[in-house]
């Protein structure tokens, strides 16, 4: 046993010498020169629409950003809190990572935040938008992702000059970091708007029927209907209440995001409204720069893509700001020094909560596509 592992780390030195394939990042050591990254990303579970979308963001963005050198490592967290720790603490001890970004869920970044946080560890998270509980855990966890609370009551308020509904039924999942957060935030705005809630209803992730809660939300006759979903729930959901004869508006929340919740509700996504980080019809220089290497890579890109690709260009703005170094403490002093940063997501700084600071869009589903509302 002993002597099998001595002659592997004995071949994996070789290959390293002979300047041989870069090994698996399980074993490798920080690469020379250049900031070694982790990313988190749900590639598979509940959340893997989104980790495929955030994980060519970011490599396109680690290209964009050359000369700056960025080693990117991406796990899975496979959408569950134990593998987000599991990840996290591979990247904390063992691959040494300079900064980690991710975990694509709020509800992974609640339980594997804060093992970064006490390691000392800059984490950036590309994805997380719960209002409460992700940069409060300390002063090493930034977010490039405006919150359920910087969006929703903008989105909501223009939904309402569009549609002019007065009641709404609610619809959220109660078992999730990100889909209670967004439910608390939703039914602030409503008030704020002045409209009455007729019914609030609940389902879990695993859920797959959701008949029940929906023929009591349409049987109340509501203007609108609100939903704080992640995607792969929110497809069903939105199905399913047009099987049940409901032909009018459906808000969203920023599950809802992804085209994979298009692509699965097929005709039933049409007339959707949610708020958005992301214009994809921004003609600024950085957003046409992301749209082309998207392009190059054979990619369509969303929102999740667009705040990835950010958060390369975050870190590497940091690693200047640092005067080029990428120690774990160079990049938490850079992050703090990004300021107005062209990215595709506008002009981007922190809050001093370091939570994100930029404007954000509507879109509305259209011809199965997302269209910003202007
Ligand atoms: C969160 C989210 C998800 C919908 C996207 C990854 O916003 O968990 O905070």
């Amino acid at each position: 046993m002993r002597r099998s592992f001595v002659l592997l780390l004995v071949a994996a030195m070789a290959c390293k010498e002979k300047g041989g394939s870069t090994p698996p990042a399980q074993t490798t050591a920080p690469a020379e020169g250049g900031a070694v990254i982790g990313a988190a990303l749900s590639l598979t579970g509940a959340a893997a629409s989104y980790g495929a979308s955030q994980r060519a963001g970011l490599q396109a963005g680690v290209e964009d950003v050359a000369p700056t050198k960025i080693d990117l490592r991406v796990e899975d967290d496979a959408s569950t809190k134990e593998q987000g720790i599991t990840v996290f603490q591979k990247f904390i001890n063992r691959d040494k990572v300079n900064a980690i970004i991710g975990p694509t869920l709020s509800n992974t970044a609640s339980a594997a935040d804060p093992l970064a946080q006490q390691a000392g560890v800059p984490v950036l998270a590309i994805s997380n938008t719960a209002a409460t509980g992700i940069t409060d855990i300390g002063k090493y966890i930034w977010r490039d992702s405006l919150t359920e609370a910087q969006v929703i009551p903008g989105a909501f308020k223009k939904a309402q000059e569009k549609l002019g509904f007065k009641t709404a039924g609610v619809l959220y999942g109660n078992d999730d970091v990100f889909t209670k957060a967004g439910y608390d935030v939703m039914q602030k705005a409503l008030a704020d708007l002045k409209v009455k809630v007729l019914g609030t209803q609940t389902f879990a992730k695993p859920d797959r029927d959701y008949h029940a809660q929906l023929t009591a939300l349409v049987g109340a006759k509501p203007d609108v209907l609100v939903v704080s979903a992640l995607a792969d729930n929110a497809s069903s959901i939105v199905s399913q209440a047009r099987q049940l004869g409901w032909t009018g508006a459906i808000l969203g929340g920023n599950g809802f995001n992804s085209p994979a919740f298009i692509k699965n509700a097929g005709q039933a996504a049409d007339g959707v409204m949610v708020g958005t980080s992301w214009n994809s019809l921004s003609q600024d220089p950085a957003n046409q720069k992301f749209l082309a290497s998207m392009k190059k890579a054979g990619v369509t890109p969303d929102q999740f893509t667009a705040q990835a690709y950010t958060g390369v260009l975050i870190l590497a703005e940091a690693i200047k700001q640092a005067g080029g170094k990428s120690g774990r403490e160079d990049i938490e002093a850079g992050l703090a020094k990004v300021k107005d940063l062209e990215t595709p997501l506008g002009k981007f700084s922190f809050t001093d909560s370091r939570d994100a600071k930029h404007e954000p869009s509507v879109q509305q589903v259209k011809d199965g596509k997302f269209q910003i509302v202007q």
